[in-house]
C-alpha cells in the first residue's frame, strides 16, 4: 500500500464509499437540509452549484479531514511563497504572482520578481498601444490588420482559447490567427488569408526550441521574405516571446522586439505571462489588467481561506471521491457558450499535462489513479452527440456545465433557450426518468401494452448522475480570469493529494526528442533497424513509398 491509501483518512473514505455509494443525490436535497444554498458558493463573477453530487455532508467532511492530513495548507503556502516546487525542473510555481495586484513582494530564488513582471507588462501594454493604434507601421508604411501566433501547446492553447472567448472585447480592427500544427495545412491556410504587408507574427515559445514551432516560424519567415524582398522587413513583422534570448536572436528576431517570462512560468500555466500578447493585442492592456484581477480573485480566496472553505479544494476533493473511489475513468466540461469552445482543450492540457503521472514526488509507484481522461464540448451541440452515452450509458462521467447570465449577441430568445437547455440537463441528469413515470407516460399516449413491455426499458434514465453548473456573470475578462484560476488551484490541490509533481511534463519532452530521431532517419537510404519492428516497418513503408511517388513523377 502507497502512503496516500495506507492513511486512516483514506480508508475511513473507502468505508463511507461502501456505505454510501448508491445513495441518491436527490436525499441529500430533501426539505430542511437547504443544500442547495450550503452547496453553492459566489466568488468574483463566478456562481458555482456542486449540490447535485454524490457526496453527503458526512463525506465532504470526509475529503476535508483528508485533504488536511496531506499537508495542503503547507503546500499551498510554499506554492504562494516562491518555493521550488517543481522539484524535477528545480523551479518555483509563480503564475500567481503574474497576476498579484498587491504590493506583496513573491520571491523566487530569494528574488522579487515583481519587478520583473511589472516591467514586462508595461512593454507588452506599450507596444500593445502602438499596433492597436496603428503607429506600428508593418515594413511598407501599412498598419497591422493580422496577427498570427505561431506558437503550440501551452504556448497556444491559452491564448487561442482566451482570444476566442473573449469576442466582443476584442478589437475589430485586427483579425486573429493560431498555427499550432507542423501539418503546412494549418500554416498553408492561413497564409493564403494573409497580406504580408499587415500581418505580424508573434513567435511563441518559452525553450524556442520546438519543432513545430521553429518549423511554422521559419516557413513563415521564408513566406514574408519572398514577399516583400527584404529581411529588413523580419524587424517590422515578427516578434518573439520566450525565455531563451540566444535562440530568439539567431532567428533574427531583435531582442528588443522579444518579450520575456520565467523558467517558474509553466506552459500550460502561462496565459498571464508575456504569452498572453495576443489577448492583450486583442482585447487591451487595460483589459488583460482585468483578466489579470479576476485571477486574483480566486487566488486570494485560495491563499486565504481556510480549507474546509475553499471553492477550489472542494471541486478538488469531489473529483477525487469519483476518481479514486467510484473509478470514474473521465470527467467533462460542457460550455454553453459558443465563445468558450476551446475550453475544453485547454483545460484538457491543463487536467491531463498536470496530474497524468504515474509516480509519487518520492519517485515510488502510484497504486491509485492519479487523474481521468477529461474532455467535452459546447453546449448544446453535444447534447445532440455525446450526451446520450452521459444519460444511459454505463460509465459514470462528473461533468461541468458552464453557462453566462448575459449574453452580448442582443438575442435574448437565443440565450433563454441556451440556460434553459443548460439547466434542463443537469437536472435530467440528476432526477433521470422511473420505469414508472415512462410507462405511465406511454400509458397517457395511449400506446398498447405490448409496446410500452418493449420500449420502456430502452426509455428509462436512472439518473443520480452528478454534475457542476458555473454561471458567469458574463464571459468577460475579469470572470475568465477568475475561472480559470479556479481550475488551477483545483488541479494544484488534486496534485497535492495524488503526491505527484503537477509541474513537470516528462511526456511532452519525450514526444519532442523522439519526433527528430525518427526524422533524421527518414532522410536516410538505408532501412531502419534500431526500433522495434513495427517502428521499423513504419519508417520504411513512408520511406519507401515516398520514393516510389518521386520516381513517378521525376523526369522521364
Ligand atoms: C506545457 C507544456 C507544453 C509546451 C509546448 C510548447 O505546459 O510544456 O505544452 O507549452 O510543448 O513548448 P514551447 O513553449 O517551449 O515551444
Amino acid at each position: 500500500m502507497s502512503s496516500l491509501t495506507d492513511m486512516q483518512e483514506w480508508q475511513v473514505l473507502q468505508k463511507q464509499f461502501e456505505l454510501e455509494a448508491d445513495n441518491p443525490i436527490l436525499k441529500y436535497f430533501e426539505s430542511g437540509q437547504n443544500r442547495f444554498a450550503r452547496w453553492s458558493h459566489k466568488l468574483g463573477g463566478l456562481f458555482v452549484d456542486y449540490s447535485k453530487h454524490r457526496v453527503s455532508d458526512k463525506t465532504m467532511q470526509l475529503l476535508m479531514d483528508l485533504a488536511m492530513a496531506r499537508g495542503l495548507e503547507s503546500s499551498r503556502d510554499q506554492m504562494f511563497a516562491g518555493n521550488n516546487i517543481n522539484f524535477t525542473e528545480d523551479r518555483a510555481v509563480l503564475h500567481i504572482a503574474l497576476r498579484n495586484q498587491s504590493a506583496r513582494p513573491i520571491r523566487a530564488n530569494g528574488e522579487d520578481v515583481m519587478p520583473k513582471i511589472k516591467q514586462v507588462l508595461q512593454r507588452l501594454a506599450d507596444f500593445t498601444d502602438k499596433v492597436r493604434s496603428g503607429e506600428w507601421k508593418g515594413y511598407s508604411g501599412k498598419k497591422i490588420t493580422d496577427v498570427v501566433n505561431i506558437g503550440i501547446g501551452g504556448s497556444d492553447l491559452g491564448p487561442r482559447m482566451a482570444v476566442t472567448a473573449l469576442r466582443p472585447f476584442v478589437t475589430d480592427k485586427l483579425k486573429f490567427h493560431f498555427v499550432a500544427n507542423v501539418d503546412g495545412a494549418d500554416l498553408s491556410n492561413t497564409l493564403k488569408q494573409l497580406n504580408p504587408q499587415t500581418t505580424l507574427f508573434i513567435v511563441e515559445s518559452k525553450t524556442f526550441s520546438t519543432q513545430e514551432t521553429l518549423t511554422n516560424a521559419r516557413t513563415a519567415r521564408a513566406w514574408l521574405l519572398d514577399k516583400l524582398k527584404n529581411k529588413d522587413a523580419i524587424l517590422k513583422h515578427f516578434v518573439a516571446v520566450s525565455v531563451n534570448r540566444a535562440a530568439v536572436k539567431e532567428f533574427g528576431i531583435a531582442i528588443e522586439h522579444m518579450f520575456e517570462f520565467w523558467d517558474w512560468v509553466g506552459g500550460r500555466y502561462s496565459l498571464w505571462s508575456a504569452i498572453g500578447l495576443p489577448i492583450m493585442l486583442a482585447i487591451g492592456s487595460a483589459r488583460f489588467q482585468e483578466l489579470l484581477s479576476g485571477a486574483y480573485i480566486v487566488d486570494e480566496h485560495f491563499r486565504t481561506s481556510p480549507i474546509a472553505e475553499s471553492l477550489p479544494v472542494k471541486l478538488a476533493m469531489i473529483d477525487i471521491w469519483y476518481v479514486n473511489f467510484y473509478h470514474a475513468k473521465s470527467r467533462a466540461v460542457f460550455p454553453y457558450s459558443y465563445d468558450l469552445r476551446y475550453l475544453p482543450h485547454y483545460l484538457q492540457q491543463a487536467e491531463m499535462e498536470s496530474n497524468g503521472k504515474q509516480v509519487t514526488r518520492e519517485g515510488r509507484p502510484v497504486d491509485y489513479s492519479t487523474g481521468v481522461v477529461s474532455w467535452g464540448a459546447t453546449g448544446v451541440n453535444s447534447q445532440h452527440a455525446n450526451f446520450q452515452m452521459l444519460h444511459q450509458g454505463t460509465q459514470l462521467v462528473p461533468a461541468d456545465f458552464i453557462v453566462a447570465l448575459q449574453s452580448f449577441d442582443g438575442l435574448p430568445d437565443h440565450h433563454d433557450k441556451l440556460v434553459s437547455n443548460c439547466i434542463a440537463q443537469t437536472e435530467a441528469l440528476l432526477c433521470g426518468k422511473s420505469e414508472q413515470r415512462v410507462r405511465e407516460e406511454m400509458q397517457r399516449q395511449g400506446c398498447p401494452i405490448s409496446e410500452i413491455d418493449k420500449l420502456a426499458p430502452h426509455r428509462v434514465f436512472s439518473g443520480n448522475r452528478p454534475t457542476t453548473t458555473m454561471v458567469l456573470d458574463q464571459i468577460d475578462p475579469e470572470t475568465l480570469g477568475s475561472l480559470i484560476a479556479l481550475y488551477e488551484h483545483k488541479i494544484f490541490v488534486q496534485g497535492i493529494v495524488w503526491d505527484v509533481n503537477s509541474f513537470d511534463q516528462w511526456g511532452v519532452e519525450l514526444g519532442k526528442d523522439l519526433a527528430n530521431t525518427v526524422l533524421s532517419e527518414l532522410a536516410q537510404t538505408s532501412s531502419s533497424t534500431t526500433h522495434d519492428a513495427s517502428t521499423n516497418g513504419l519508417i520504411d513503408y513512408y520511406k519507401n513509398s515516398k520514393a516510389e511517388a518521386q520516381r513517378k513523377c521525376g523526369p522521364d
